[in-house]
C-alpha cells in the first residue's frame, strides 16, 4: 500500500456542530488510551497527525481527517477515563455515542480494544448498543507488540468466540502501532466498508 494522503481538515466539542460531510466516514472508538490516536497514525503512515500521549483524556473533541479526498477518519475521545468533570464525561458521553449510533456518514466503527485486558463492561455494552443499532463495526485490538504471539491470539480467539453471534462485526484484527502488526488487514476492512457505504446524498 502507498502512504495515502491524509490531512487535519477540523475539530468540534460537540456534534450538533458537525457539518453534513458529503464522504463516508470511519471512526475509531473505544477507551481512553486504548491506543485510538497512535494507530490511526500508524494506518495511514504518519507520526503526528493526531495528538499522542502516555497519559489518558489526550484527545477531547471529534476530529476529522480526510483521506485520499474519498473518505474520513475520525479520532473520537476516550471513555472511562476517570479523572475528568462530571460534565465533560457527559459531554464525551453525548459525543461519542451520538456519533457512532446516529451518524449517518458512518461506514465502520473500529472499536478498539487493549489487547492486554478484558474487555471492560463498558465496552461490552458499546458492542451491544451498535449491534442494537445495526452500525457496522470491527473490533481492533490494540498493543499486540506488549504480547507474546500465544498470549496475543488466545486474546484473539476469544473476542472472536465472544462476537460469533454479531450480524454487524465486519472482523477482529490483532494489531501493534508500534509494529505496524495487522495495518494490511485493517486497511481492507475499512476499504471495503467505505465501499460498501451507500453515497451520502442518496440517504435520507
Ligand atoms: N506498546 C504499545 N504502546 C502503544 C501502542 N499504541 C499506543 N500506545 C501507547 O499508548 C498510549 C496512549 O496512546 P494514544 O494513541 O494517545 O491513545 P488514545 O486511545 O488516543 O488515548 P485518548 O485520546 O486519551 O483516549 C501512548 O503512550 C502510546 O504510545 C502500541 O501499539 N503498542
Ligand atoms: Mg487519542
Amino acid at each position: 500500500m502507498n502512504a495515502p494522503k491524509v490531512g487535519f481538515l477540523a475539530s468540534y466539542d460537540w456534534l450538533e456542530q458537525v457539518p453534513d460531510y458529503p464522504f463516508p466516514e470511519v471512526a475509531f472508538a473505544g477507551r481512553s488510551n486504548v491506543g485510538k490516536s497512535s494507530l490511526l497514525n500508524a494506518l495511514v503512515l504518519q507520526r503526528r497527525l493526531a495528538h499522542v500521549s502516555a497519559a489518558p483524556g489526550r484527545t477531547r473533541s471529534i476530529n476529522f481527517y480526510p483521506v485520499n479526498g474519498a473518505w474520513m477518519l475520525v479520532d473520537l475521545p476516550g471513555y472511562g477515563f476517570a479523572r475528568v468533570s462530571k460534565q465533560e464525561r457527559q459531554r464525551f458521553r453525548d459525543l461519542i455515542l451520538g456519533y457512532l449510533l446516529h451518524r449517518r456518514q458512518m461506514a465502520l466503527a473500529c472499536i478498539l480494544l487493549d489487547s492486554r485486558h478484558e474487555p471492560t463492561a463498558g465496552d461490552l455494552s458499546l458492542l451491544e448498543e451498535l449491534e442494537l443499532h445495526y452500525r457496522p463495526y470491527a473490533v481492533v485490538l490494540t498493543k499486540a507488540d506488549t504480547l507474546v504471539h500465544a498470549h496475543a491470539q488466545e486474546r484473539l480467539e476469544q473476542i472472536q468466540g465472544l462476537l460469533r453471534q454479531c450480524n454487524h462485526c465486519m472482523g477482529v484484527v490483532l494489531t501493534s502501532a508500534h509494529t505496524g502488526a495487522g495495518r494490511t488487514q485493517l486497511w481492507a476492512i475499512i476499504q471495503k466498508a467505505v465501499q460498501q457505504c451507500k453515497p451520502i446524498t442518496d440517504r435520507a
